[in-house]
């Protein structure tokens, strides 16, 4: 397919509830949406999950707004290529896989619409149903959060997994763990510990956590070897995970033996598939992980996670945890058995609506050569 024009966008979404992690509070989201536009008029749409600052990674709604006008859509307008070729067509962009990610998985809907097939079966998918977990965020209350917890079992959900960080991990986690016995239950440092901490994480172990997700430094892959040599729980990887390779160094050093794939995180979906791959030679478990997306961002993680080594539930959840009004309709459901039924339309499957964007929308840029051919606005 021959890519014609790039539309970017920001949109402003207010969280319903705060999430709160280790390194800081989001209230409100600012998106960058991705459009790609064909030769014949037909397209796709990506989601760009970096973060309103540069905390989680060092890509943030800024540096992809300017990195993607200036750079990466540049280099993609014009091209004639698979969806599978689209990220190696930036590769003289170093890092900002995040950016990369909105503009490479926009092209694979596309691609899989002009197929005629769901995405999740384009990128050879086999699960039409996904287990589902939540992320809960650090609250102000212990009470608050058992009581959100409980919420979110009532509605179904398979696995629970709260954030924790100095001051918000053992007491937490035993009056979690006191409550609900039995549950899946995992914990979410993102980075906020050392290997100093490793007597923590072993007086933990008692808890029969799932997993721990990122407790030592986000590009770390030593220590993290070092405290699961200690543990008996396992260690999940999230940050320091941004490709194949990674997964590839970190499982050989015995640095984890859980994967939580991010879209963004690694560059897209071609790059998420040979992670997935990689782990799934090695016996290594990997699971969908969010980065509190919108719509569009969600479905592409429903679509990565009905690959064959997606074993756990994800943290991709219903669009009514997170929005008032999501910019996909239908919006994304949860079952009552805590699962999300893949969509059976082709691409994304949900269909995008472009006048909640516009209306959500703060800024908007147009790559390419026809001018002013941005969908459904003035400009
Ligand atoms: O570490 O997984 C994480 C949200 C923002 C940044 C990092 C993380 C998260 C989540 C939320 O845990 C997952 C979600 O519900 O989208
Ligand atoms: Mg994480």
């Amino acid at each position: 397919m021959l890519i014609s024009s790039i539309e970017l966008r920001e949109i402003r979404l207010p969280l319903i509830h705060f999430f709160e992690t280790s390194f800081g509070r989001t209230t409100e989201r600012r998106i960058v949406l991705v459009r790609v536009v064909d030769e014949d008029g037909m397209d796709g749409w990506g989601e760009c999950t970096a973060a309103e600052n540069p905390f989680y990674s060092d890509e943030w709604t800024e540096s992809a707004w300017y990195t993607l006008r200036e750079f990466l859509a540049p280099m993609v307008v014009g091209a004639s290529a698979q969806a599978s070729e689209i990220f190696a067509l930036m590769r003289s962009v170093r890092g900002h896989r995040m950016a990369k990610a909105a503009i490479e998985t926009a092209c694979w809907d596309l691609e899989a619409k002009r197929a005629g097939a769901p995405l999740w079966k384009y990128l050879g998918g086999v699960q039409d149903e996904i287990p589902c977990g939540v992320s809960i965020g650090i609250q102000d209350t212990p009470e608050i959060l058992l009581e959100k917890i409980g919420r979110e079992l009532l509605a179904g959900y398979q696995r629970i997994k709260i954030k924790i960080k100095p001051g918000w991990d053992r007491n937490i986690i035993q009056r979690v763990r006191k409550q609900f016995p039995d549950i899946k239950l995992m914990g979410d440092a993102n980075s906020a510990y050392t290997l100093g901490d490793a007597p923590l994480f072993r007086e933990l172990d008692q808890f029969e956590l799932m997993m721990f997700e990122q407790p030592l430094a986000h590009s770390d892959i030593f220590d993290h070897a070092e405290l699961q040599r200690q543990i008996r729980t396992p260690i999940c990887l999230d940050e320091s995970i941004r490709s194949a390779e990674d997964a590839r160094h970190a499982i050989s050093l015995g640095s984890c033996r859980i994967i939580n794939v991010k879209l963004g995180r690694v560059g897209g979906h071609a790059e998420a598939k040979r992670v997935e791959q990689v782990c799934r030679e090695h016996d290594i478990t990997v699971w969908s992980g969010g980065m509190l997306e919108s719509g569009i961002g969600r479905a592409h993680n429903i679509a990565m996670a009905t690959l064959a080594g997606f074993r756990l539930p994800g943290d991709v959840s219903a669009s009514e945890r997170y929005w008032e009004q999501d910019i996909i309709e239908p919006p994304v459901t949860v079952t009552l058995r805590g699962t999300i039924i893949a969509p059976k339309e082709p691409g994304l499957g949900f269909r995008v609506n472009l006048d909640r964007i516009n209306s959500l929308c703060v800024r908007q840029e147009l790559v390419g050569k026809q001018a002013s051919t941005l969908a459904g606005s003035q400009t």
